[in-house]
């Protein structure tokens, strides 16, 4: 039987049937024809008449470092996974399957660009040099993370979903205003004529039904804001399916609000740096914003609270798991750099002792007062934040008596 195809608007008066939503969204043959892609699931180099120059200068070298991280990536996230299993935190929000998603994107970012993830980008807070000791906090319910969102030019995690996109917008706007957007073709010219900086915007294809995500491509859109939207599209938000959100592939919406979109796959680190670089090099010169999706695939449950088992088939995690994202580097790195065992040893020797150092650290952490959560609610002491600290100590303290 023929594969439904996707729908493809040529009559302004024609909808979509049922299958060609799906069609159109799980991507038939792999994510679908507009689907960029430099690696192969089977760790082959392929062209890309577009995309290949923004990957050009990358070295076997640089791919054994993509790889590193990638590793060490997917090991802070599944040691964060096992602490939540000891119940050494309340939750846990899994990445994996999109180590490559964040670890592309994130080393596409340059030091002066500003990112706003949500909560799932562990791999892009790496990027950032965030140590993953800094997350734990926010999983153990100790504070909300504690790096510095300025040096790090790494926002704090959003929950509300879709609301770092605004959050984002604005942010972007400023350095537009600013004019740190720098000379291109259509850019404004920043004063001190550097290459100018950028923002990007993580969030998931579920977010982009939040009137949030909308407000956001309506305000980057209409300010020309240097503005990277990038979607992870891992075809679920919890136990609602992709084609619960939308008619269309998701990227295909940039297009109504006047922005470029583009489908990358997800689970290749390279494309994913290639088209990274590319749309921050349009936002950098003045042509942003861009939408990125990145077609990818949570292999886990949505968090340590949800099973997945209850509301998908395993024989579709099982058909993503042959697209793993750091088996096709391996592979790649094996066959076409002649890297030997010594290397994969190593990495994941570093990979043990990063788990080791974490387990560590989070056992240690200090059992913060009654008092820390009023601690950092403004940046000036606020009278009202004072009393009901104040009320809060004396209730707490009331229960003395009782305990011992
Ligand atoms: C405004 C808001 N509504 C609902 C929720 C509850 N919620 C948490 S995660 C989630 C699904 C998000 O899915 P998606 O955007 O695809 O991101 P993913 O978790 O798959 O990375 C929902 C509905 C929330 N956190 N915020
Ligand atoms: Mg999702």
């Amino acid at each position: 039987m023929d594969e439904p195809q996707a729908w493809i608007p040529t009559d302004p008066r024609s909808r979509p049937s049922h299958d060609q939503v799906v069609a159109g969204l799980k991507g038939v043959d792999e994510g679908g024809p507009e689907l960029v892609q430099l690696l192969t699931p089977e760790g082959e180099r392929v062209p890309d008449e577009r995309f290949d120059r923004y990957a050009a200068d990358i070295t076997a070298e640089d791919l054994r470092s993509l790889y590193r991280d990638l590793v060490l990536v997917r090991r802070a996230d599944r040691e964060g996974n096992s602490l939540q299993r000891q119940g050494e935190l309340g939750l846990w929000v899994p990445l994996l399957g999109q180590e490559a998603a964040q670890v592309g994107s994130g080393r596409a970012l340059a030091p002066e660009d500003m990112c706003f993830p949500s909560y799932r980008e562990h791999g892009v807070a790496w990027c950032r040099g965030v140590d993953p000791t800094e997350l734990l906090g926010i999983f153990r319910g100790t504070d909300h993370g504690t790096w510095d969102p300025v040096a790090t030019r790494f926002h704090p995690y959003t929950i509300v979903i879709g609301n770092q996109c605004l959050n984002a917008a604005g942010y972007a706007m400023g350095q537009r205003f600013e004019s740190k957007v720098g000379g291109g073709a259509a850019g404004v010219g920043s004063a001190d004529g550097d290459t100018g900086e950028a923002t990007i915007c993580y969030f998931g294809d579920g977010a982009t039904s939040q009137g949030d995500v909308h407000e956001g491509f309506v305000w980057a859109a209409a300010y020309d804001a240097p503005l990277v939207f990038f979607c992870q599209n891992n075809q679920w938000a919890i136990s609602v399916p992709a084609e619960r959100q939308t008619r269309v592939p998701l990227y295909q919406r940039a297009r109504g609000y006047g922005f470029p979109g583009v489908r990358v796959d997800g689970n290749d680190v390279l494309a994913c740096l290639a088209v990274t670089r590319w749309a921050l090099d349009e936002c950098r010169t003045g042509n942003g914003p861009v939408l990125i999706e990145a077609f990818t695939y949570r292999m886990d449950s949505h968090t340590t609270s949800d099973d997945a088992t209850r509301y998908r088939l395993a024989d579709e995690v099982e058909l993503w798991k042959l697209k793993d994202p750091i088996e096709r580097v391996r592979v790649h790195l094996a066959r076409r750099h002649g890297v030997g065992a010594d290397f994969f040893d190593a990495v994941e020797a570093e990979a043990d002792a990063l788990g080791e150092r974490m387990r560590a650290f989070c056992r240690a952490m200090p059992q913060p007062g009654p008092e820390r959560m009023f601690s950092q609610v403004y940046a000036e002491a606020s009278p009202t934040v004072e009393r009901q600290r104040e009320e809060f100590l004396a209730y707490h303290a009331s229960f003395a008596d009782q305990e011992g």
